[in-house]
């Protein structure tokens, strides 16, 4: 199954173009790209390296949660999305330190500048995690996918919660074809630091089986994809387990699929490697709800990867 991982990135190496890309990097791309992963024969954490599928866990959880404040992620251990919220702090006119314009890029090029920018994220952290209405002030991302998928703001001030009409449908109507969610809204892209990566995701039923499919506009094959394929094939394993359903397939189709040109050295790298044998999933059966789960009520079993494979992420 990591083999369709593995090919996307020998074909990306092979036949992408090279295009320029607004984080300044340059990449090789490809355009319209589909990876299919059966379920049922393993979970697609991938061994070629480490994959901290504890982080996929919690940020899954916190999407189910609908929540979309860091605080829940700083408190399971999760920075991912701590640059966003830190970006909103310094423009803000209660930030007093060094100036931190363009903090992403400058700390890959200027090491004093690196340093000065750990010391004040690490404060931020801090803060976050001491200070409740700090973190109601500048840990709460807005309209990102918590929202989209539990709360979606519709024209008459309503919201809709997605997930939940996914999954009553899915119960009562598996034949449907409109068992889908979205978090592509024209109105809000003008005005997001981040435009919604997975763009819309469609669930399938057949067999007594559950399939998911996703959409993925733009796909950082080396950093994002490995993370996106755990996260919704965990996505799908929670839906299946709540409505009675086995797991199908995870069918995962990209848009511009690309490889940034400071990943390629470590993209050889792990394609030097030999794949070993997939973990499973364990889920606590005594929760029903996908929005009932808690970390310790997921894990994962036999996991043996080759070490993590360290590289810059372009922001
Ligand atoms: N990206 C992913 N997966 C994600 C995520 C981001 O691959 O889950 F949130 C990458 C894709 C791209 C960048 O390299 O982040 C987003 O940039 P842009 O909005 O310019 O496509």
């Amino acid at each position: 199954m990591e083999e369709a991982y593995l090919e996307l990135g020998r074909e990306i190496l092979n036949k992408g173009h090279e295009k320029t890309d607004r984080t300044g990097t340059g990449t090789k791309s490809l355009f319209g790209y589909q990876m299919r992963f059966d379920l049922s024969q393993g979970f697609p954490l991938l061994t070629t390296k480490r994959i901290p599928f504890s982080l996929v866990k919690s940020e899954l959880l916190w999407f189910l949660k609908g929540d979309t404040n860091i605080k829940y992620l700083l408190e399971n251990n999760n920075h991912i999305w701590d640059e966003w919220a830190f970006e909103r702090y310094v423009k803000s006119e209660e930030y007093t330190g060094p100036d931190m314009t363009d903090f992403g890029r400058r700390c890959l090029v200027d090491e004093e500048f690196n340093q000065a920018y750990q010391k004040e994220m690490a404060s931020f952290r801090e803060k976050m995690l001491k200070d409740d209405e700090f973190a109601e002030k500048y840990g709460e991302l807005g309209n990102i996918y918590g929202s989209q998928w539990r709360r979606w703001k519709t024209s008459t001030g309503d919201t809709i919660d997605q997930l939940q009409d996914v999954i009553d449908m899915i119960r009562h109507t598996p034949d449907s074809r409109r068992l889908i969610v979205s978090a592509w809204n024209p109105e809000d892209v003008p005005s997001m630091a981040l435009p919604p990566c997975h763009t819309l995701f469609q669930f399938y039923v057949a067999d007594g089986k559950l399939s998911c499919q996703l959409y993925q506009r733009s796909a950082d094959v080396f950093l994002g994809v490995p993370f996106n394929i755990a996260s919704y094939a965990l996505l799908t394993h929670l839906i299946a387990h709540e409505t009675n359903l086995e797991v199908g397939e995870f069918v995962h189709t990209l848009g511009d699929a690309h490889l940034y040109n400071n990943h390629i050295e470590q993209m050889n790298e792990q394609l030097s490697r030999e794949t070993r044998e997939l973990p499973t999933l364990w889920l606590n059966k005594e929760k029903v709800s996908v929005f009932d789960f808690e970390m310790d009520d997921i894990k994962i079993e036999g996991y043996q990867p080759h070490p993590s494979i360290k590289a810059p992420i372009a922001v």
